[in-house]
């Protein structure tokens, strides 16, 4: 669904000199073409110097259709961000770089652009695109960042870092999170702007936390923007520092997701009692106000062919809850009416972020 797909089916397609480096590559190793309306529409190449596929508009040393090859971006001299020239780099697309609410690369709710084959997709639940300067803004508590790996092709942990302002309320809490949508490891304190001289940096224990699938960042406070991120895999240096992240401590094991601010996140009048809202087996069912379904079978978070979160509290607790499951309601406002919890007895509730239901 993101860059990452689209570049693997492609990769797997073109390519005159087997599997290259883009240091083994030259001009002349492939007769010239012309570039594929695909590669053209992906970097939106139409009309620029860039679209001839003997040119090198960027002037790293690999013509447009050598880029076309090693899907890197013809317009951009060092598409990994790492201060290597395609040219030069012998992993030319060996991070991700996304510089979220980029105009040419968002679409939609998604971000793409070249990215390795670990990537899957890049994405906003909730918030908007700004394009000067391009980044993803939010004021609404629990709108989220989030970047799907694609496990097959993952060999090490990920150092992440992110470029982002807010105003002195403003924090981020991290996630990594299970192919169904459940919070399986957590940042034990949130990212804060105390020292925003510096883009927030850290390290995902995404080796070691097994069923982790997602990354998903999570803003709270006011004015809240994020231009940028960039994924790359942790070097030897480093280690995951496990003090810094909440594992959850038996496979399927929900988390606690509450704003660590609001002490009474659940609505039940009992202060603290995050440790309550571990669920006690059953299914886990999704209701998201902004992406969710009466047409999805509420099993999944985010929407995935017939999957995806229901959209209604009420439909989800009537409908498809049966006692002993979880209904995760996604932030927002929920305009539900009387007797919304009527047939909840037995169904534990837990909000993601402010949840508001009238
Ligand atoms: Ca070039
Ligand atoms: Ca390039
Ligand atoms: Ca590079």
């Amino acid at each position: 669904m993101g860059a990452g797909s689209a570049t693997k089916s492609i990769l797997l397609v073109i390519g005159c000199a087997g599997i290259a480096t883009a240091t083994a590559l030259s001009a002349g190793e492939c007769e010239s073409h012309t570039l594929t309306p695909e590669f053209i529409s992906f970097f939106h190449l139409q009309g620029s110097e860039a679209e001839d596929p003997a040119g090198d508009a960027d002037h790293d040393l690999l013509t447009s259709g050598t880029e076309e090859r090693l899907w890197t971006d013809p317009l951009n001299p060092d598409t990994d961000g790492d201060e290597l020239l395609d040219g030069s780099d012998p992993m030319p697309v060996s991070q991700a770089v996304i510089d979220w609410g980029d105009p040419l690369f968002t679409s939609g709710d998604f971000y793409e652009y070249a990215a390795p084959p670990w990537w899957g997709a890049a994405f906003k639940r909730g918030g908007a695109w700004r394009e000067e300067p391009a980044a993803w803004c939010t004021s609404t508590n629990g709108a989220s960042l989030v970047v799907d790996f694609d496990r097959e092709h993952l060999d090490a942990d990920m150092l992440v870092t992110l470029r982002w302002s807010g105003d002195a309320t403003a924090y981020c809490e991290v996630f990594l999170v299970d192919s169904n949508g459940i919070p399986c490891a957590k940042l034990a304190k949130p990212l804060t702007l105390l020292h925003a001289v510096e883009p927030s940096e850290f390290a995902v224990p995404i080796l070691t936390t097994t069923a982790a699938t997602t990354l998903e960042m999570r803003f709270f406070g006011h004015d809240v923007c994020v231009e940028g991120t960039v994924i790359a895999p942790l070097p030897d240096i480093y280690t995951v520092d496990p003090s810094f992240w909440d594992m959850a401590p038996e496979d399927g094991e929900v988390l606690p997701v509450a704003d660590p601010r609001d002490t009474d996140t659940e609505g039940t009048g009992t202060e603290g009692s995050s440790t309550g809202s571990r669920p006690t087996g059953g299914r886990v069912i999704y209701v998201d106000k902004a992406y969710g379904s009466a047409s999805y079978s509420g099993l999944r978070r985010t929407p995935k062919g017939n999957d995806g979160p229901r959209a209604s509290i009420r439909d989800a607790i009537k409908n498809i809850a049966r006692a002993g499951d979880t209904v995760v309601i996604a932030a927002g406002i929920y305009k539900e009416g009387e007797n919304v919890f009527l047939g909840a007895n037995d169904i534990r509730l837990i909000p993601q972020g402010h949840v508001l239901i009238r």
